[in-house]
């Protein structure tokens, strides 16, 4: 049934996996293909130059009224063009991955998709990876199989710079998901989120109720919390390594200079705190949400929502706790749910100092340690699911709170 897919290398419907490992062996640079896939003739290759302020906006108009949207068509997502920048620009980062597609007579912008490089460990395998994200075909230009010649030349040009394995995320079901998450949904504006049909008053309450229940408090609670600083790249970076460590699919921060992009506050992009220790000053914490904005579509009253996502964050479990694996959870559980009372303090205080990051609601999905939290700080689920998937790696089936990888 899957024309594309059943020709790439990936796991098929059911396949059992017992052996991790790739599918395809990666091939020298000379026996890569050198010529670009054909187009159907309209239309031809292009880089898209995010430097540039002028190609950046094309890139934006194009996912602006073009990408992803819930399954009800109600809302869209609405990457700003400061967040595309940050997305597609981390240490490493290729002009050659940015791939668009133009119509040859008046070279509008109808298409795109994009690789980034990064560390990303698969139970015990570290890989040097593409991250593939930003696939979109203008909606005038669907169904025409576009989709599958970005991806094979996206790959192409993995291919040519050495790289034979990818990790993409995605709301469709294809062959076959490493992991399944859900969203989840913590209302900071019920009012709004009400008005939009993000969310319903449910039977039995009211407004005022909603209100009263989603109230958060004004100031942070955990002793020492403070925003993040470039200083603190190198105690944040071993902090995240090990606990992300504990995970079977995440990231590996390798230099201060990827802690640094992914992690130091960007205006309306990306905010982190950290816990410093009063008395040692060490950093035993640290969390950081980004911001995503979503467009509501056909709304009389709102055209935008505004949501903070629960990006990635570690706790560091005293040696004490540690040591027993009852008392370490409990300890985590309890540290967390404190910690990310106060991210949804900080997604409320940032709100008051931005334009653009007044939020509506804070999601998060159902991956690392988040469900430890999820009830407790009143998140409920929400109907989207998301897919994780490796190209060119079979590996063992992954439960969502062993998790540990955030794609933006
Ligand atoms: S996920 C976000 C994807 N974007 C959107 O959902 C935005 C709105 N939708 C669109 O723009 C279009 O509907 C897209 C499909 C572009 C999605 N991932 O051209 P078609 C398969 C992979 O006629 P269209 C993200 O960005 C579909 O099953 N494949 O369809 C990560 C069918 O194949 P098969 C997808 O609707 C992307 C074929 O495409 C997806 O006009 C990771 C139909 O093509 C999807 N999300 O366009 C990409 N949706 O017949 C893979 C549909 O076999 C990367 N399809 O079922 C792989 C790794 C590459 C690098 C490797 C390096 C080594
Ligand atoms: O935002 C999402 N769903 C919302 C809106 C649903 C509108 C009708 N379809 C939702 N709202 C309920 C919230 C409620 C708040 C109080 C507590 C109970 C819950 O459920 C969903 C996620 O749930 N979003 C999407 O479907 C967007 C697409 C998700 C796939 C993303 C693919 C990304 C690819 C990137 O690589």
């Amino acid at each position: 049934s899957h024309q594309f897919w059943n020709t790439q290398p990936v796991p098929q419907y059911g396949e059992n996996i017992t052996e991790e490992g790739p599918i395809e062996p990666s091939v020298p640079r000379d026996q890569v293909r050198q010529e670009p896939y054909a187009l159907p003739k309209e239309f031809e290759w292009c880089e898209v130059d995010i430097t540039n302020e002028k190609e950046i906006t094309e890139l934006y108009q194009l996912l602006t009224l073009n990408y992803v949207e819930d399954d009800d068509a109600q809302f869209r997502f609405d990457y700003s063009a400061p967040f595309l920048k940050w997305a597609l620009q981390p240490p490493g980062w290729k002009k050659s991955w940015h791939v668009g597609v133009r119509v040859s007579s008046n070279k509008k912008l109808v298409a795109f998709i994009s690789g980034t490089p990064a560390a990303v460990r698969s139970h015990k395998t570290v890989h040097h990876l593409t991250e593939i994200n930003y696939l979109c075909v203008h909606k005038k230009l669907r169904s025409k199989r576009l989709a599958p010649v970005l991806i094979k030349e996206v790959t192409r040009r993995s291919h040519l710079e050495g790289v034979f394995q990818a990790v993409y995320t995605a709301g469709t079901v294809l062959p076959k998901p490493v992991a399944t998450c859900r969203y989840y949904h913590r209302s900071l504006n019920p009012k709004k989120l009400v008005e939009c049909n993000f969310s319903r008053v449910p039977r039995g309450s009211t407004m005022a109720a909603m209100v009263k229940k989603f109230k958060v408090a004004e100031e942070f609670s955990t002793p020492g919390l403070r925003e993040m600083k470039a200083e603190d790249a190198p105690q944040v970076k071993e902090l995240a390594n090990k606990y992300l460590s504990k995970f079977d699919v995440a990231p590996v921060f390798e230099t201060d200079d990827d802690v640094c992009h992914w992690l130091l506050p960007t205006k309306d992009v990306v905010w982190s705190y950290v816990v410093e220790d009063p008395k040692t000053h060490k950093i035993t914490d640290f969390f950081s949400f980004y911001t995503l904005p979503s467009s509501v579509i056909g709304n009389a009253k709102h055209s935008s929502l505004n949501a903070a996502y629960m990006f990635y964050y570690a706790v560091e479990v005293p040696e004490k706790e540690a040591a027993d694996s009852y008392d370490n959870t409990r300890y985590t559980k309890q540290r967390l749910t404190e910690l990310m009372r106060d991210a949804l303090v900080a997604a409320k205080k940032v709100s008051e100092y931005s334009l653009t990051a007044n939020f509506d609601v804070f999601n998060a999905l159902s991956l690392m340690d988040n469900s430890m939290f999820i009830d407790d700080l009143k998140f409920g689920p929400g109907d989207g699911y998301l897919n994780y998937y490796l190209y060119n790696w079979r590996c063992r089936e992954i439960k969502p709170h062993k998790v540990g990888l955030v794609m933006l």
